[in-house]
């Protein structure tokens, strides 16, 4: 394996990073999973903007254009000859001292590009649906950490997701600061409910598998609305399943205990996971 560091490849056990990098220190850096399917990298621009949007905010200024950072992506694809993959991209603060002060950096922010295969869950699970629960550590407040910023900082999921983990179950809701459903670990929430397709307008990361199953259901005349969701709503759904690049689409059959719908994955479910299969043989910028 062959890992993209600012401008040169390293094998995986030379690919090393400064132990002064703020990005190891703090948690100071961005950034992003993507996935490719059939040699076709799936939202890159989407994908790529949410990077800059990111860093912008924690004013890192990224030493390379949008462009260039997709070519880049691509070149560590061909370079591993991966043709189906899953790509993580991250961007740090850069080399400075052992202060918080990002002023203080002196090194370029870094650029970080990792090729490899990865499945989340097993494929049974995605047959049979999982069973999920929601923790007590709720999802970061806005003003606090933005749940938008997909930040090297990944503390707040890692420590919902250790809960999971501890009472038997490999993925999480998190709450936010009202009690409203925000979404899970690493992925988006849907429910189903009279045939709509439901999910939380706020607290939550803007997903790019949730943007493209939003597309994928209005295409198929399946309304969607962003809206407000409690716990209550998501037990007496019809259906449930989660999103997000690492998972994909994989439905939920029980939460806290409770069944449900029937039980088993849904029809709303099972022809959402079929569109986004398609979608990713099709959609995408080749390399
Ligand atoms: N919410 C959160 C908090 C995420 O981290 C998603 C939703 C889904 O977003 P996309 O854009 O991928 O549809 C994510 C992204 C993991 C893992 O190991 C998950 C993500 C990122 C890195 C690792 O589960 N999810």
């Amino acid at each position: 394996m062959k890992v993209y560091i600012n401008g040169k490849f390293f094998a995986k056990e030379d690919a090393k990073v400064s132990v002064f990098d703020h990005g190891l220190l703090y948690g100071d850096g961005a950034f992003e999973g993507i996935r490719s399917y059939n040699r076709l990298i799936f939202k890159l621009n989407e994908h790529v903007e949410r990077l800059y949007e990111t860093c912008h905010t924690l004013m890192i200024e990224i030493p390379m254009s949008k462009e260039d950072m997709g070519k880049a992506i691509a070149s560590t694809l061909l370079e591993n000859k991966l043709d189906n993959a899953y790509i993580r991209v991250i961007v740090t603060r850069g080399e400075g001292d052992l202060g918080l002060d990002p002023r203080k950096c002196y090194g370029k922010p870094g650029i970080i590009i990792i090729t490899d295969k990865i499945n989340l869950y097993a494929p049974e699970l995605y047959q049979k649906g999982m069973e999920i629960i929601t923790v007590p550590t709720v999802r970061n407040h806005a003003e606090a950490l933005n749940p938008q910023l997909k930040s090297l900082n990944y503390l707040n999921n890692i420590l919902a997701k250790i809960e999971a983990n501890t009472s038997g179950y490999s993925e999480a809701i998190m709450l936010d600061t009202h009690g409203n459903v925000a979404e899970c670990t690493g992925d988006n929430i849907f429910i189903v409910k009279k045939g709509k397709l439901l999910t939380p307008a706020q607290g939550r990361l803007r997903g790019i598998t949730r943007d493209a199953v939003m597309e994928l259901a209005t295409e198929n005349r399946i309304s969607v609305e962003e809206t407000t969701l409690t716990r209550h709503e998501i037990y007496n759904a019809q259906e449930c399943f989660l999103t997000g690049t690492a998972a994909e689409l994989i439905p939920v059959v029980k939460v806290d205990g409770r069944k449900i719908g029937a039980g088993t994955p849904g029809p709303i479910t099972k022809k959402m996971l079929d569109a986004f299969h398609e979608v990713t043989k099709k959609d995408g910028m080749k390399y």
